[in-house]
């Protein structure tokens, strides 16, 4: 029987309960007590090495994430990390994991997913406080609480919160095509900053050197850097390429235990704690402005006894 409280689904997960690991996720999803007793939780043990995945629908995301899963599982370690188990967050509504796709696709999905090593979940809800970026890296604490060390987030590289939510992970993986240009154009900047490792997938298509050429001149542009993103050709329909992708990840992560690993720690640490910072205030004014003592200030700010600063105050302080 699955259990209701997290300190004991903590405990059936770690035992190896997927059930209960599913139920961890959506109470981060979800809010409330059973989402803080959770985080509480998941915040007192390490988190896991993550590589996220992201780049435009249908750049080959997903059947990339499946290569991977299998050579991860295969390497049986990334660096000095051993895998034993494979943690998979999809945070794209067009994946096969969430059946969006062709029947192919998901029967190769399936072949994951009733694999006890691996455990695939998709993230489409809004999250506690409105916000995905926060339930994804809440899901990712939770993984690592329960025993995984490393794992994989696929996200829709289109807008600035899957941008934010790809910044979760400790090496980024931004996935191209030949011709990439017109598909990434309006996010290219952002992208460029998240990017780690750069993948051309679809390198069966024409084009590869051109875009190649594009981001290498990207990168240039960029300025000199100490890590600078590697360029891997995939194809993953294939498998092809598959191989290089994870040693390049493997060369990322040895470059971040040089130290760089705690300082993108710190700094994503500060990042999330402003964001719910910001989205618990937005909150709190959401319930001031429905409650009795903000009428009282409005009818006070009417009757000229008081200013708007002076009502924020005295409704802040209460
Ligand atoms: N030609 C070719 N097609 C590919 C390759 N990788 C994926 N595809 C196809 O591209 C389509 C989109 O793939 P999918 O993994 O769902 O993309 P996602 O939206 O980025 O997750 C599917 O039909 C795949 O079979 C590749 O390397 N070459
Ligand atoms: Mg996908």
């Amino acid at each position: 029987v699955i259990a209701r409280e997290p300190a004991t689904l903590f405990a059936q997960a770690r035992e190896g309960s997927r059930g209960a690991l599913a139920r961890l996720v959506t109470y981060v999803e979800s809010g409330g007590t059973r989402q803080r007793e959770s985080v509480a939780v998941a915040y007192a043990s390490a988190p896991p090495y993550v590589v996220g995945l992201t780049g435009p629908p249908g750049a080959g995301k997903s059947t990339l994430t499946d290569r991977l899963i299998t050579a991860l599982l295969d390497r049986g370690h990334v660096g000095s990390t051993a895998i034993d188990q494979l943690g998979v967050l999809c945070v794209d509504p067009s994946s096969p994991f969430t059946g969006g796709a062709i029947l192919g696709d998901r029967i190769r999905m399936q072949d994951h997913a009733t694999n006890a090593a691996v455990f695939i979940r998709s993230m489409a809800t809004r999250g506690h406080l409105g916000g995905l970026s926060l339930a994804v890296p809440d899901a990712l604490r939770v993984l690592g609480a329960v025993g995984f060390h490393v794992a994989l987030v696929e996200t829709v590289g289109v807008g600035q919160m899957e941008v934010d939510i790809a910044s979760a992970a400790d090496t980024t993986v931004v996935v191209t095509n030949p011709g990439w240009g017109d598909a990434m154009q309006a996010n290219k900047a952002g992208l460029l900053e998240v990017a780690d490792l750069f993948v051309i997938n679809k390198a069966d298509r024409a084009g590869v050197r051109e875009t190649r050429r594009d981001l290498e001149q990207m990168l240039d542009l960029g300025g000199a850097r100490e890590w600078r993103p590697r360029i891997v050709e995939t194809v993953a329909q294939s498998g092809e390429g598959t191989e290089a992708l994870v040693d390049a990840i493997e060369a990322h992560q040895r470059y971040l235990a040089t130290g760089e690993l705690e300082r993108a720690r710190e700094r994503r640490a500060r990042v999330e704690l402003d964001q719910v910072l910001a989205l618990t205030l937005r909150a709190r004014v959401t319930t001031l402005s429905g409650s009795e003592a903000y009428e009282a200030q409005v009818r006070a700010l009417l009757a000229g006894t008081t200013d708007p600063y002076g009502a924020a105050e005295a409704l802040l302080s209460r």
